[in-house]
């Protein structure tokens, strides 16, 4: 058959009449006014259906001509809304407008009908999402694996000033995006035991005997690159039961109870574990993990078979498996597994396999965030896997025995098994043991990981580590989000800085131009009213369009000390009671962040944020100085509007704490100033913006570690009176005066010589450099020639650039045109 091919008019009055059909048909809608619901899901179907063609084309082509192929397992992938981007990499977004004007309505109007697939946490699922962006884009053969959660990331609400979680049934109206394959179904196996036994030939084999089986059900989500007719997949599993029904109980007439017993195994897929830190150990966890993990390896493997038999000596060459942390680590012993068991495998082939394909990110340098799993645990869940680790951890520690002889420490120390009253699996020395390359998300933290958390294995194996300082698309975070800085920037230098962010430097001589800084600035108050009206929406609160723009939006976690920023606030708000206002500029502070469910600490910090917000915003003295607001339910969606309207980018962590941070690359990218630590990528955006466009405070990584020897928070206090007065507010009840005593836990953290976060320590040159930004904003053009400088300087923080780097470092993977 002859391709098809349109043209302009065609593909106009296609789409008029696609819609329709999809209005009245699809859907079954035959209302006379049309609600933008229904308009947004005919309009996803039928922009769907244009990917559909180049999805399967690229899929083939990949097939065909693929030297290698690239699988990113991920646990999280944080994508959000897909309308717009597909409608922005098709090209349709003109037609799209005219067609939708027919029924008097704005593309951004029906976009916002499409609920957020918030299938992450954080930091780790949105670079995920970012990741698989610039793989479409810079046409790589890459598939991510995942899981399809029923439930994902909780809808926070906010009651008496405190977290509530709501589910977030995000499928709850349909997902047009996926496509369901029940020919890729998989089987996966859980429970049981290993029996040992001979095969006809004499070799010694094991089989996983009587295991409770789950299937897996795979949907595919297209991944559309930039005007480039490549769509990658993402591939997310589904856990559905299988039709065994448990014959004891269905012969003792126990019918329905037998079939609800299904019920356990849909159970995987139905929620996103919300806590992005320390792991409780809950077995549920572990199953998704080993769901992901099995799933995805049968389905690469059955794919190879299909096309090559039983010969598996380029298997290792050809595949490449990314681990995005170690939530998919037990892809080293499932590959084992596989290899050994199903395809006879002899031990030291199936490792040189596996060590030739698995790569491992690590996101954390916090060791209480290090995944360790129980032994007893593991084994009653994964009893074969667990064989299988038990032998690869003889094999390293006799190699580790004979590279250092008699270094019974270290031995003990590089241990996949903890030992102890309760022996645990600790994933990281798993995933590194198994892979080829183990790297870090940004410069320090590559650097720390190889002297502190990893130090042993740097020592055995110094070439496997390697940096990769991770970055954002900005096809989402400039393009998208930013029609207005967009556009001015495209006005001057072109818009091929949608796929080689690089280009965006050309930007830099414009800063000296009076002209156009005036334009920026028109941008970026437009930016700012849309946020001052999404807020209002959402809060309430009315945000002074002259602010200063101060704004912090992530995990709600000690180390990156929301904390420190509040205590700013209270300074302020000190500050103004008291009269002393010469010169404070007005400010807006806006806070926006989850707290993991369990994790109490973080809870009680958004409580303190809106208690302290109640009291300032109703204050008189600060009607026109200063705002504090709690932006509930911080989703992607909302960062969608906030960066392109912040100013002042709050990257406050204690130093040698995050890793590496990507809202701070997105805030950046669209001009706002940062204020932060030398910590994660913030050192890699000082060094490019340059020191005189960034506010620097605070201790460095090494004074952190220095300082904790000698730690005397309550001295500090005591010697500097502002601090002081801050301390007294929060500890004599201003902002908790009906429920006294509720934030006791903060302030004795504060005070405490072991703080981990160092708050204390921190906050005096805080509070400097945040007048430093109050100088600094006074003149309005002298700020905006640092934000551009800003704009101009984050090219390296474009995901593709990362992405290049890990093509060509670890994957070696080459684009198929
Ligand atoms: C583990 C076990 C059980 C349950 C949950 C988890 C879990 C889930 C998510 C542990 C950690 C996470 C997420 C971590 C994360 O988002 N880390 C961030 O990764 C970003 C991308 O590299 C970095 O920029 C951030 O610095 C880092 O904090």
């Amino acid at each position: 058959m002859n391709p098809v091919t349109f043209t302009t008019a065609d593909i106009l009055n296609n789409f008029d009449d696609e819609i329709d059909r999809h209005l009245r048909i699809t859907l079954g809608c035959h209302a006379d006014k049309v609600d933008s619901d229904y308009l947004a899901r005919a309009l996803m179907i039928a922009v769907r259906d244009r990917l559909v063609q180049a999805w399967s084309n690229t899929q083939a082509r990949q097939t065909a001509n693929a030297k290698r192929q690239v699988y990113y397992l991920s646990l999280e992938f944080l994508i959000g809304r897909s309308l717009s981007n597909a409608v922005a990499n098709l090209d349709l977004e003109d037609t799209i407008r005219q067609t939708l004007h027919k029924y008097g309505v704005e593309l951004e109007e029906v976009a916002s009908q499409e609920h957020d697939a918030g299938l992450g946490n954080g930091g780790l699922g949105r670079l995920a999402a970012c990741f698989l962006d610039s793989c479409a884009n810079l046409q790589l053969p890459v598939v991510g694996y995942g899981l399809r959660y029923e439930y994902g990331m909780f809808h926070q609400e906010v009651e008496n000033g405190r977290q509530i979680e709501k589910p977030d049934h995000w499928l709850r109206n349909g997902n047009p995006w996926e496509l369901e394959r029940p020919d890729h179904m998989r089987r996966v196996h859980f429970y049981g035991h290993t029996e040992h036994y001979h095969d006809r030939t004499g070799r010694p084999k094991v089989r996983w005997a009587n295991s409770q089986d789950v299937l897996a059900m795979p949907f595919d989500m297209p991944i559309p690159g930039y005007r480039n007719d490549t769509v990658n997949t993402l591939r997310l599993w589904k856990a559905t039961a299988t039709d065994e029904f448990d014959l004891q109980e269905f012969n003792a007439g126990s019918y329905t109870e037998a079939v609800a017993a299904k019920n356990m195994a849909e159970q995987i897929t139905m929620v996103l574990y919300p806590n992005d830190s320390s792991e409780n150990g809950k077995e549920l966890r572990l199953k998704q993990q080993y769901f992901l993990v099995s799933a995805s390896l049968q389905d690469v493997i059955s794919n190879w078979v299909d096309r090559h038999g039983n010969d598996f000596t380029e298997f290792g060459a050809a595949n490449c498996f990314q681990l995005n942390d170690t939530h998919p680590a037990c892809a080293v012993p499932e590959l084992m597994r596989l290899l050994m068991d199903d395809y006879d495998f002899e031990w030291d082939d199936a490792w040189k396999v596996t060590q030739q394909c698995m790569a491992y990110t690590n996101h954390t340098l916090l060791p209480e965030a290090l995944e360790r799993w129980s032994v007893g645990l593991f084994s009653n869940l994964l009893p074969r896997l667990m064989e299988i680790i038990h032998e690869i951890n003889n094999r390293f520690l006799v190699s580790v025995a004979q590279m250092y002889p008699s270094d019974e420490g270290l031995l003990r120390r590089v241990s996949l098994i903890e030992d102890g009253e309760h022996p645990h699996v600790r994933m990281a020395y798993l995933a590194i043991v198994g892979s080829f390359s183990v790297n870090g998300v940004a410069g320090l933290h590559t650097d720390l990981l190889k002297s502190g958390l990893f130090r042993d294995f740097h020592q055995i194996w110094p070439n496997k580590f390697n940096n990769k300082t991770n970055g954002v698309t900005q096809r989402r975070w400039l393009a998208h989000c930013n029609p207005a800085l967009s556009s001015l920037l495209t006005s001057r230098i072109g818009d091929e800085w949608i796929t080689r962010l690089e280009k965006i430097s050309d930007i830099r001589p414009f800063a000296e131009e009076a002209d156009f800084r005036a334009e920026w600035r028109v941008a970026r108050q437009e930016n700012k009213q849309r946020l001052i009206d999404f807020v209002e929406q959402e809060t309430g609160i009315v945000m002074m369009p002259e602010a200063l723009f101060d704004i912090q939006v992530k995990r709600i976690h000690e180390y990156k000390r929301q904390l420190l920023n509040v205590l700013h606030v209270i300074h302020l708000y000190d500050r103004i009671q008291r009269g002393d206002t010469v010169g404070m500029v007005p400010r807006c502070v806006l806070i926006g962040g989850k707290a993991a469910p369990g994790y109490y600490i973080a809870k009680l910090i958004v409580k303190l944020i809106n208690n302290v917000a109640r009291v300032v915003n109703v204050d008189e003295k600060c009607q026109k100085l200063l705002k504090l607001i709690f932006l509930p339910n911080y989703r992607v969606t909302a960062m969608e509007v906030i960066c392109p309207a912040t100013e002042l980018s709050e990257q406050i962590s204690t130093a040698g704490k995050e890793a590496s941070g990507t809202g701070n690359m997105k805030f950046m990218m669209n001009g706002a100033l940062t204020i932060g630590t030398l910590d994660g990528a913030n050192i890699e955006i000082r060094e490019n913006t340059g020191d005189e466009n960034f506010f620097l405070f605070g201790m460095d990584a090494a004074e952190v570690a220095r300082c904790r020897e000698n730690y005397n928070p309550d001295a500090i206090i005591a010697a500097d009176p502002q601090i002081d007065t801050i301390m007294r507010m929060l500890e004599g009840g201003r902002f908790s005066a009906d429920e006294p005593g509720v934030f006791s836990a903060l302030t004795e953290g504060l005070r405490n010589p072991y703080d981990s976060w160092l708050t204390i320590a921190d906050l005096r040159s805080f509070i400097d450099a945040q007048q430093r930004v109050n100088q600094a904003y006074k003149d309005q053009d002298a700020w905006t020639r640092m934000s551009i400088l800003n704009t101009a300087s984050s090219g390296w923080f474009s995901s593709d650039r990362t992405i290049s780097q890990y093509a060509d470092d670890i994957w070696k993977v080459q684009p198929v045109k």
